[in-house]
């Protein structure tokens, strides 16, 4: 999954994309790239950001869903509303990316369940005004895990198809770095709720700080993408149904990488690759 953050302060890529043209541009770009599905999202979820209203959010992502869509791009839509959904999958959006589970708008389940479009809940404890003081746990990972549990529970209640929801931990919403590691470690329990999992370290806080000493300077979101192409690798070989990332030539080189390992034979050796490999230029 591949991230179009038309906001003008995403802490990722706040800004860039934030002219719909160049929103659309850049989503054809990630499908370019290798994308399969462009998460496009209106609101800035960076810790204690201020939330857009409704018409501002719908300003914005609409014509990018809209014309994304006319294209042929499987688009998930990232909001927190329901309003919001619905326009979206009315626009053209083929899956509702939640950050909040449906815990930000009561109406938002219903909108899934009528529509039936796929679902994506994320693990959420609060909006991002306050979020970081919520990051308390005894056991992450138990907790996690039972918070999203109990959110399956209800939303399959609701009448969404359990094969039609798929789970996010929420990798930086409400977790200390040493949480999101955990969640890492651990992503095998989340894979045991038995329903597809979606993994979103892209550029995240946490990521920042690999190596450097104390009172050093985080890396800024834009070199943090090395970091998560490994941790993107981690999640898929662990299982996940899905990465959503910035930038995804490095995380699918990575993966591409692994599975050139994974199915290495003597026999099917790609002797495609072997034959045009310059060997003058990169020493095959
Ligand atoms: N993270 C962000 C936004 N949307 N959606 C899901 N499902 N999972 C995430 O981890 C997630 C998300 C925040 O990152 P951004 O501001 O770079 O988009």
């Amino acid at each position: 999954m591949g991230v179009v953050n038309v906001t003008p302060d995403s802490f990722s890529d706040g800004g860039e994309w934030f002219e719909p043209s160049a929103a659309i541009a850049h989503g054809l770009e990630l499908v370019a790239q290798g994308a399969d599905l462009v998460d496009v999202g209106g609101e800035s979820t960076r810790p204690g950001a201020q939330r857009p209203s409704v018409e501002e959010e719908l300003r914005r992502v609409l014509p990018v869903v809209e014309a994304l869509s006319h294209q042929g791009v499987a688009v998930s839509v990232d909001t927190m509303r329901a309003q919001v959904a619905e326009q979206a999958l009315r626009a053209g959006a083929a899956v509702v990316n939640d950050v909040s589970g449906g815990l930000a708008d009561d109406a938002m389940v219903g909108v899934v369940a009528r529509t039936g479009a796929p679902y994506i809940a994320m693990h959420w404890r609060g909006h991002s005004t306050d979020m970081q003081s919520r990051a308390v746990y005894e056991d992450v990972v138990a907790e996690v895990c039972a918070e999203l549990a109990e959110r399956a529970r209800v939303i399959m209640d609701a009448g969404v198809d359990a094969d039609r929801l798929v789970l996010d931990p929420g990798f930086g919403f409400a977790k200390l770095a040493h949480h999101n590691w955990l969640l890492l470690r651990h992503l095998d329990r989340v894979l045991d709720l038995g329903h597809p999992v979606l993994v979103g370290t892209s550029r995240k806080t946490f990521l920042g700080r690999l190596g450097l000493a104390d009172g050093e300077a985080s890396r800024p979101p834009a070199e943090r993408d090395v970091a998560t192409a490994a941790t993107s690798v981690h999640a898929a070989r662990s299982g996940a149904w899905g990465v959503r990332v910035h930038h995804v030539p490095s995380t699918l080189d990575a993966l591409r990488a692994t599975a050139a390992i994974e199915h290495a034979t003597e026999s099917t050796t790609d002797r495609t690759t072997d034959r045009t490999t310059d060997r003058t230029t990169d020493g095959g």
